[in-house]
């Protein structure tokens, strides 16, 4: 047998994106027009990748911010993967350990020597991981609105264009009723809602009255180390409680367990590190009986194509926040992904499948950054 294929990464690219959403979206720590995507792009001895961080331009979701990321990608991650020597995607977590935390900053360095690798190896992420699915049944993740009535009606359009399933954001008034109303006008649906962490134990006998509205689950309303307050609102509760922002790693997920913090885990590969301690997270959660779903953050065809392959394991057995591509953008730096039958279809080409649009790409660049290897 030949030896493994080991990448000699050369430079990296980072690059900040300007990216305007079709419609606003509006969440429990604020709302967004125009997206900012940090994306990373590796060049190497057996050619390129590329990898999207997640990272938000505030640290309003997560602790991580562009700013942050910008120094701790320079300064930090790049200078020991480029000390490392050849290497190949699955070294990355191991090389960048000793840098505690902004694992969505190392999960995007992760993703872009993965792609260069697989593209190098001529096989799909999809094939790599051993999934099987070739569509994945997907949700729409809406966003805080004005009115209830426009809520309804926002919802009714995305049910008319075959979305199986619906979350809606919810923060201290706007929940209850909201939830009320979309469910008198959707008695079928499959529903769920999310509060970015909004809420305290306070409101537990408040939230207990969504339980009236046969949800699919009530995800991450407490703060993101609250685990206690998770476990203690899931006795007091009916509705499945999942966690988002808790997830970091995959020990947050032995924690919660031993804690019975959650009944459903909210999988972001950027979130937890990269798509490789992902797998882990999906393999543990599997064992345990735990269903899991893929989040999104609004990612551009990049991390949707990846987040579509991740979707086809096995355990993701609810549908993700990965809707096509025409509700975020209206042109993105990749091919479209379009809905069919409630499904959208995974990417089969090398790598993650996708070609991205260089010259859109420099057109709605506002911030780049070369690191090269010295050496
Ligand atoms: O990618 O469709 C999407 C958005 C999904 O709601 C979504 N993400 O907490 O799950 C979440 C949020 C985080 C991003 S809010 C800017
Ligand atoms: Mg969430």
């Amino acid at each position: 047998m030949s030896s493994p294929l080991m990448l000699t990464p050369q430079m990296f690219e980072l690059r900040r994106l300007q990216m305007p959403l079709v419609r606003p979206f509006r969440t429990s720590f604020g709302t967004e027009t125009v997206r900012e995507v940090m994306v990373v792009r590796v060049v190497t001895d057996h050619g390129e990748g590329w990898g999207e961080s997640g990272i938000e331009s505030a640290p309003l979701y997560l602790s991580e911010f562009h700013n942050g990321a910008d120094h701790v990608f320079a300064e930090h991650l790049i200078p020991r993967l480029f000390a490392a020597g050849p290497l190949r995607a699955e070294h990355v977590a191991d090389i960048l350990r000793p840098v505690k935390g902004h694992r969505m900053a190392k999960s995007a360095l992760e993703m872009a020597l993965l792609d260069a690798q697989l593209r190098a190896e001529g096989r799909s992420f999809h094939r790599s991981i051993g999934a099987t699915r070739t569509a994945v049944p997907v949700g729409v993740s809406v966003g805080i609105t004005n009115t209830v009535d426009e809520l309804v009606d926002v919802i009714a359009a995305y049910v008319a264009d075959g979305y199986p399933r619906i979350k809606l954001k919810i923060e201290p008034g706007f929940d209850i009723e909201p939830v009320r109303r979309v469910r008198e006008a959707n008695p079928d649906i499959l529903l769920q809602v999310d509060a970015n962490t909004a809420y305290t134990v306070a409101d537990i006998d408040h939230l207990a009255q969504l339980d009236a509205f046969d949800l699919l689950l009530i995800e991450q309303p407490f703060g993101e180390d609250d685990l206690v307050g998770h476990a203690e609102l899931r006795r007091r509760i009916s509705t499945p409680v999942c966690l988002d922002e808790a997830i970091r790693c995959i020990d947050h997920v032995r924690t919660a367990f031993a804690l019975g913090a959650a009944d459903i885990i909210n999988i972001k590969p950027a979130r937890v590190g990269g798509y490789l301690a992902a797998i882990e997270v999906h393999d543990l959660c599997l064992a345990h009986g735990v269903p899991v779903w893929c989040g999104g953050m609004l990612e551009t065809g990049i991390g949707r194509a990846a987040n579509l392959a991740l979707a086809a394991l096995p355990g993701f057995t609810l549908p993700g926040d990965i809707s096509a591509t025409k509700r975020y953008w209206t042109r993105d730096i990749t091919g479209t992904f379009d809905l069919v039958d409630g499904t959208i279809a995974v990417p089969m080409g090398a790598g993650f499948g996708v070609a991205v649009d260089t010259g859109f790409v420099e057109q709605i660049t506002f911030e780049r950054r070369e690191i090269t290897n010295a050496r």
